[in-house]
């Protein structure tokens, strides 16, 4: 921690600022304050701390026209090029809660503690206030918000660049077992973290036509006339590094109408709604987050969405770049953008545009700092999910960027690819960023146009990767052999070690110290202790305390009493048929017949748990949802299991529900079809944090076992290559359920009404759909996952073996800190 941090925390101005917040901004004293008070002015203080540090670690980049000064770190990774900013550009960022994690990296945790506690106030219930801000779907939106933590805390300038949703990802609730949708209104009042810069707004377009200019030469330039433009306005969040002395920042972009809302003369005319019309439309682009994370559909205010944020951060980065006095062609010189996904994709023409038609260069210079700036990272290899948009709806919204990427496809299609594949005319249509339909439309795929512009592409685990090259991109991957490359997710060891678990926290700073939390590789130093019996009391100990904490929230949320001694089974992660939620929900029925058949056997008592959100679109997973919430009904109300066996299903999944089920988990369930979840980091958290793994050879998965051995995971289920060997056979669901009398009994409960007396139909979509469909081969993996589910049951019951384990998965998975992937980035992608 550097001096000029202590002397903020020690200073009693922190103190006098909280009381001032309370004072000024919210009119109340610490005498009257409610918590929601309390939370409002220490958000606003911490806010205070970090801004003025932004403004310290010279990283405000508009104050100064000192080239390069600005930008430089506090310290660089390495020699080299250390200047290059990284623009982050994701349409999610998954923060969740801001205040804990604020308080524990600039270590106020106490400080506010001990403040709050001398006005009665406890700060647990006071952190409780703040609205999860859920501007994300899962995985990929989380992976943004772990990364802007870790380029913080590796002090890499850095700017993360999304939309600031009004509504995030809807909030979830259960009617009669059936998962509602309700608005999320996270930021009602304003957000304490938001600091608004009315002066960097940006002004862009849309829609409209292109028009020829003769400049009197052999050329005709075209240009773009927008029929529509509107307002970028920044919010900025403050994301400090652990410790607090360096501060980077994430830009979120709300859209406003550009011309006067209000139509003066609609509105004389008494037709006041018309009259408002254009106030509406300004607002809806960044409105509402799109609850899909799969299957996406062609919605054009989602294509405008992309733009829009594009448009308004290239904006911004070549504004600073003027700023700064620097050349226009250096500009890749100094920024690296990273692309989330294609949903930032249209960002490669946007670029284009700008260096061409406002910048005024020639095609090959703006295609060779386009390409040295693009990086893009892929997440998904389900053909679904990859994102093609309409040449004419896209043609419609930008004109000019639909003649842009026919260009770049003209060009690449008649140059590189042709000097590879000569006529080969199958190739050529797979490589080719345009997919012809029959009705004579034609389809932009995004991968293809974020390939070929990229400097680099990643995968997000070894496994993903290797199959990234061999099966999506194979002809890329001949065309350009280093192009392709895999960074390993990861997660903060801050927020989901140190925040989350402190009392775990706590015995690892006792017994190996206290610098895991930034190395944490040094949970390597774990290891002997696993043979220590003291030790394995007092982990064991932790977990006990935490399940304790969770078992509240259980009784709370759902109203049913569990036994914080029984196994904590947990599974939480969005709901799709590839995560096989399906497939946990058939063994907990074939475990609970197995128990009414022995009712006086010795069983090892669970606690399954789940969490997830389904699409509010995607019917399946609804009925998935509801069957698993009927299961548990029957299950948890049925005396003659004498607390055996309870099921769970927490309401609404979020980053601060993970925060509590993560630490008293037993058992992660990470048991997706081989071949389809590109890595998993809800895996590295529980991993982490001592859980053990049943998990099939999916995503990270495979890294996870390596890296914490054989003994220490349950590995179940066919692998990619038996996946795919029984699908090219032709996969028979129906001849699983006839051959296989356990499984054919859980699913004829499903199909009998066993678990819904009143309408016996209710649960059959999702028994009928496994028998004749099962499109990711749940019934295929079942005996195979029972196995390994007794083999856990078993082990459970050896309490030194179980905690054994446990410690050795905390002590061998520090090589899954974002702070690695960060650096694997800087190393493997940006080259800074
Ligand atoms: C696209 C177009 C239209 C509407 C929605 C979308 C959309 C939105 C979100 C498509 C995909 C997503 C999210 C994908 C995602 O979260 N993928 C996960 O990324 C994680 C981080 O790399 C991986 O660990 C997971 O394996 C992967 O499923």
């Amino acid at each position: 921690m550097t001096n000029e941090i202590n002397q903020t925390i020690n200073n009693p101005s922190f103190t006098v600022e909280l009381e001032n917040h309370l004072r000024r901004e919210l009119g109340t004293t610490p005498k009257r304050a409610t918590n929601r008070d309390w939370w409002q002015a220490l958000s606003l203080t911490l806010r205070d701390i970090s801004l003025d540090q932004l403004q310290q670690s010279s990283l405000e980049p508009l104050k100064s026209l000192e080239p390069l000064k600005s930008l430089e770190p506090v310290k660089s990774l390495n020699e080299g090029n250390t200047n290059r900013h990284v623009c982050y550009l994701s349409m999610e960022f998954l923060m969740g809660r801001l205040l804990g994690d604020a308080l524990m990296n600039l270590d106020l945790y106490e400080t506010a503690s001990t403040l709050l506690q001398s006005y009665g106030i406890r700060l647990s219930d006071v952190l409780d206030q703040e609205r999860d801000m859920s501007l994300g779907n899962g995985g990929l939106g989380r992976l943004a918000a772990c990364f802007m933590d870790s380029l913080a805390n590796l002090q890499i300038p850095a700017t993360g660049y999304g939309i600031n949703y009004r509504y995030g990802l809807f909030r979830q609730i259960f009617e009669d077992g059936s998962q509602k949708e309700k608005p999320d209104v996270w930021r009602e009042f304003g957000s304490p973290w938001e600091t608004c810069r009315p002066s960097e707004t940006v002004e862009i377009g849309l829609f409209g036509h292109m028009e020829m200019d003769h400049d009197g030469s052999n050329y005709a330039k075209n240009h773009w006339v927008p029929g529509k433009k509107l307002f970028g306005v920044p919010w900025d969040i403050t994301i400090p590094s652990f410790g607090g002395q360096y501060v980077n920042r994430l830009r979120l972009w709300e859209s406003q109408v550009s011309t006067y809302p209000i139509d003066l003369d609609k509105y004389n005319q008494g037709d006041y709604l018309e009259a408002c019309r254009n106030l509406v439309d300004g607002d809806t682009i960044s409105g509402v987050l799109y609850p899909e994370d799969s299957t996406p559909q062609g919605k054009d205010l989602r294509l405008t969405q992309q733009y829009f944020f594009c448009a308004c951060s290239l904006k911004d980065i070549i504004r600073q770049h003027k700023q700064r006095g620097l050349p226009i062609n250096d500009l890749a010189k100094h920024y690296a953008l990273q692309l989330n996904d294609t949903h930032p994709a249209i960002a490669i023409p946007e670029l284009m545009r700008l260096l061409m038609d406002d910048e005024g260069m020639v095609w090959d210079q703006a295609w060779k700092i386009t390409r040295a700036m693009c990086h893009y990272t892929n997440h998904t290899l389900l053909p679904e999910a990859l994102e093609k948009w309409s040449a004419s709806l896209l043609g419609r919204i930008l004109p000019r960027h639909l003649q842009i990427i026919e260009m770049i496809n003209y060009i690449f299609l008649n140059g590189e690819a042709r000097e590879k594949w000569g006529d080969n005319i199958e190739v050529i249509q797979k490589v080719s960023i345009f997919e012809e339909l029959e009705n004579g439309d034609r389809m932009i795929r995004m991968a293809n146009l974020s390939v070929i512009g990229s400097r680099r592409v990643n995968g997000v685990a070894a496994l993903h990767s290797s199959l990234v090259k061999a099966n999506l991109f194979p002809e890329f991957n001949a065309l350009y052999p280093d192009k392709l490359v895999n960074v390993t997710n990861g997660v903060t060891p801050r927020r989901w070690l140190a925040h989350c678990n402190p009392g775990l926290a706590r015995l690892l700073d006792k017994n190996i110290g206290s610098e895991w939390r930034t190395d944490l590789n040094l949970l390597e130093k774990l290891t002997p202790f696993a043979e220590s019996p003291e030790f394995l009391d007092a982990f064991a100990n932790v977990r006990f305390k935490n399940k304790e904490r969770l078992a509240r929230i259980i009784e709370k949320e759902c109203k049913v009493t569990v036994n914080p001694n029984a196994l904590f089974d947990v599974q939480i992660k969005r709901l799709h048929e590839y995560k096989r939620q399906q497939l946990n929900l058939l063994h907990i029925i074939s475990l609970y017949h197995e128990m009414l058949d022995n009712p006086d056997a010795d069983h090892t008592p669970r606690v399954f748990i789940f969490g997830a959100k389904a699409a509010p679109g995607y019917v399946l997973a609804k009925q998935i949802i509801l069957a698993i919430n009927k299961v548990a009904q029957v299950i948890n109300n049925d005396r003659r299991l004498d607390d055996q066996l309870k099921v769970v299903f927490l309401p609404d999944y979020r980053v601060s529900l993970a925060e509590q089920i993560i630490p008293a988990a037993d058992l992660s369930e990470q048991i997706s079809t081989a071949g389809f979840e590109a890595s998993g980091t809800g895996n590295m958290k529980l991993g982490l944090n001592g859980a053990l793994t049943i998990g099939t050879l999916d995503g990270a998965n495979v890294e996870i076992a390596e890296a914490v051995g054989d003994d220490n995971i349950f590995i179940f289920g066919k692998t990619v290559e038996g996946i795919s060997e029984l699908r090219q056979q032709g996969y028979i669901p129906y001849q699983y359920y006839e051959s296989n009398p356990v499984l054919k009994r859980a699913i004829n409960a499903l199909l009998d009404g066993s678990f819904c007396q009143h309408k016996p139909d209710l649960l059959k979509p999702v028994a009928e759909d496994l028998m004749y469909r099962d499109q990711f081969m749940a019934l295929a993996d079942f005996d195979s996952y029972r196995e390994a589910q007794r083999k856990v049951s078993e082990t459970f019951r050896k309490p030194r073996l179980w905690w054994r384990k446990s410690v050795l998965n905390t002590a061998r998975l520090g090589g899954f800190s974002s702070d690695r992937s960060i650096a694997d980035y800087a190393e493997k992608v940006w080259g800074v």
